[in-house]
Parts: structure tokens; C-alpha cells; sequence
């Protein structure tokens, strides 16, 4: 990891080179998305949801309406973690209220995929939108890349869609060596992925270890943990300086090894872990993002007010860097990111 904070004043930066900041440096999961009103008028300019991701245009004008309304300290790329199988030549398509859609690889003879290096051309428009973006950000805004993990990108091409991960955990127990064939083709197309962002101008990577959840320690190890040091390792023998933000949601007990073995710079938290018990398994002074409950974003009002204390008392004096613990809903109300972000500025030690 190459971060100096002496050359730049972004203060996730800063979080991340592992300075404690009298105020964390904010940004959300999810923050540009479905709970904005002019996001869901943009999106009807492209009603086909990869179409959208594909347009460089529209992907930074979403990138930048929450910007306009409220004082983040980062922005992250629009796009989604889909992208990568659609780019490996499966089929992806998103449907109106239901969410994704694949053809399923389990129940198929053959789980051929396409070529690592010729799924990244077709990412294209993807890193022109990062360049986009990075050239349109207001001082002191850092630009974040993202790609989902092996893992959570597999499952939703193991079993096309997403919800319970059932038949995908019976696959990876029935089949090893081909759920492990298909990971490594994953690390490989990722690895790239996040290089070409990191290259049109990201300034930090998030993992998204989404469906880290319900895995026993021998799927931990090798469905979540190998593949991502994997990618990790890759990442860096291609090159890459930027610090990696990983996000294993779900990962209960299996949270200290993630840090630990994975070689990610930070750790983002989900709602349901208490950060001030857990942090003394945790590497001592790795970063730590998160994890307000995104339904507060709904509740608003002293529910809100005490959450973010909450969460601000239990990170303590970690390098943290202020996130929810998931993305954020669609029922969410921009009022009450508003009051959040003010809540959490105002309570500055
Ligand atoms: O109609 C729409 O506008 C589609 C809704 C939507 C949006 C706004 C989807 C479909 N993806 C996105 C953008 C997106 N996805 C971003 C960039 C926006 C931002 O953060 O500001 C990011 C980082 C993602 C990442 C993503 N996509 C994840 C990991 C994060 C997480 O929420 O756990 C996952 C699991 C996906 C898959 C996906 N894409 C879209 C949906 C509804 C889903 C979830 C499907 C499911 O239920 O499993």
C-alpha cells in the first residue's frame, strides 16, 4: 500500500494511511442510487440497468448527484458488480423490482468462460467513466473503485439470480475443484478490472465480499479467504499501489481471519458486529469503515441522532472511516442522510 498523507489532504486518504481524524471521513454504500429522486429520473434515460453502467455519461451524472447534495469526503465509481460476468460473455440482465438475472452455471455441463484479458476490453466504457468522474470531483473528494468479490460474483452466476445461497454452498461442497476453476478465472478478470480503474484514476479499491454470510471455516477458507488474498496478491504484481477497503458482510466469527489473511489495507464492518469487542482480534490500527444501519436512513429523528453516537463511541480511537453497515434502501430520505452527516460532524473530538 502507497499512501502518503503528507501529499494529499483527502481525508479518506488520510483514514486509510491509518490517521485518526477528529471527524471520520464520510461516504455510503449505495450512495448514489434509487433513494434520490433525480437518480430514478436519470435511470429512465437508460431503462436497461447494464445499459446505464455502460454510458459514461449517465454513470458520472449519478456518481455526482449525491455529491451536489451533501458533503461527502468520497465517491464512488457507478457501475455494479455484474459487469464482470457480463463481460466474461454470460448473459445479465436486471429485471424491473426482482433485481439480477443469469443463466445459471449450476446444472450445466460446461462452465467455460471467456478470456480475463478480452473481458477487461469490453469494460471500456467503465474506466472512461472512472476518468470522467476523477476529472469532475470537488477538491478534497477521493474517487473509489469497486468490483465484488470472487465469491459473491460467483454466486450469482452459480445460481442466476440472488437470494438464499443454498444451492450455491452444495455446489462448492459437491464440486470443489470446479467451483475453485471458476474463482480463479473470477480473481484473474477482477484483478485486471480493478487495475484498469486504478489506472483511469481511482484512488481506492472496495472488495465487495457481499454473501461472506453462513459459511462454514472450510468454505470460509476456500470460497472467501484464498481467493481474495489471491486477488490481492495479483493486484500487486500488477502494480497497483491503492489501498483495498474489504467488505465481507456476514462474516461473523471468520472477521478477524478476513483481516488477518487477506491482506486488505482496511476493514469495512456490517451493522451487526460490535466493533469495540472486536477490535482487539482485529490487526491493531487497520482502518475500519462503517456500519450504521442503513434503516436509521428510513427512521430519522433521535433514533438516528443515537445511532451515530453509537457507532462513533464503539469505533473509539481506530482509524475509522464513517459508512453504513449495508448500502443504503430505496426508502431511505435524503433529509436524513443530511441530519446523519451533520450528526456526525457536529459530534468532532
Ligand atoms: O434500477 C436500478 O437503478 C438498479 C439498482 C442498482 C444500483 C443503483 C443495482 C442493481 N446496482 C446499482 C449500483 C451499484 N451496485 C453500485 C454503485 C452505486 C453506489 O454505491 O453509489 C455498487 C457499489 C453496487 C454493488 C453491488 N451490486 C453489490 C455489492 C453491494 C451490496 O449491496 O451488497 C451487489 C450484491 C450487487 C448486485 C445487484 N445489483 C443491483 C441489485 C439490486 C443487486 C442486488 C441483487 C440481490 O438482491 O442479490
Amino acid at each position: 500500500m502507497k499512501v502518503d498523507s503528507s501529499l494529499s489532504g483527502k481525508s479518506l486518504l488520510r483514514a486509510l494511511a491509518g490517521e485518526r481524524l477528529a471527524t471520520p471521513p464520510i461516504w455510503f454504500m449505495r450512495q448514489a442510487g434509487r433513494y434520490l429522486p433525480e437518480y430514478r429520473e436519470l435511470r429512465r434515460q437508460a431503462p436497461n440497468f447494464m445499459d446505464f453502467c455502460y454510458a459514461p455519461a449517465l454513470a458520472t451524472e449519478a456518481v455526482m448527484q449525491p455529491l451536489r447534495r451533501f458533503p461527502l469526503d468520497a465517491a464512488i465509481l457507478f457501475s455494479d458488480i455484474l459487469v464482470v460476468p457480463h463481460a466474461l460473455g454470460r448473459d445479465v440482465r436486471f429485471i424491473e423490482g426482482e433485481g439480477p438475472r443469469l443463466d445459471p452455471l449450476i446444472g450445466q455441463a460446461s462452465w467455460a468462460l471467456g478470456d480475463p484479458a478480452k473481458a477487461v476490453e469490453r469494460l471500456a466504457p467503465v474506466y472512461e467513466a472512472v476518468e470522467r468522474i476523477k476529472a469532475g470531483l470537488p477538491e478534497g473528494v477521493a474517487l473509489i473503485g469497486f468490483a465484488g468479490s470472487p465469491w459473491t460474483v460467483a454466486t450469482y452466476m452459480l445460481q442466476g439470480r440472488g437470494g438464499d445461497k443454498d444451492d450455491c454452498r452444495a455446489a462448492a461442497w459437491a464440486q470443489p475443484a470446479q467451483v475453485d476453476a471458476l474463482l480463479a478465472v473470477l480473481v484473474e478478470t477482477t484483478a485486471r478490472h480493478l487495475q484498469a480503474q486504478a489506472k483511469a484514476g481511482a484512488e481506492v479499491l472496495q472488495i465487495f465480499e457481499s454473501w461472506a454470510e453462513g459459511l462454514a471455516e472450510p468454505q470460509f477458507e476456500q470460497l472467501v479467504l484464498r481467493p481474495t488474498a489471491a486477488l490481492i496478491v495479483r493486484l500487486r504484481a500488477l502494480g497497483v499501489t491503492q489501498p483495498v477497503i474489504g467488505f465481507p458482510r456476514g462474516a461473523g466469527h471468520h472477521l478477524a481471519r478476513y483481516a488477518a489473511e487477506t491482506g486488505v489495507d482496511a476493514l469495512g464492518v456490517d451493522t451487526s458486529v460490535p466493533v469495540a469487542r472486536v477490535r482487539p482480534a482485529l490487526p491493531a490500527r487497520m482502518p475500519l469503515q462503517g456500519n450504521l444501519d442503513p434503516q436509521l436512513l428510513v427512521v430519522g429523528g433521535d433514533a438516528l441522532r443515537a445511532g451515530v453516537a453509537s457507532v462513533l463511541a464503539d469505533f473509539g480511537d481506530a482509524p475509522h472511516i464513517f459508512n453504513l453497515g449495508h448500502g443504503i434502501t430505496p426508502e431511505a430520505s435524503p433529509e436524513h442522510v443530511t441530519a446523519m452527516i451533520a450528526a456526525v460532524r457536529g459530534a468532532a473530538t
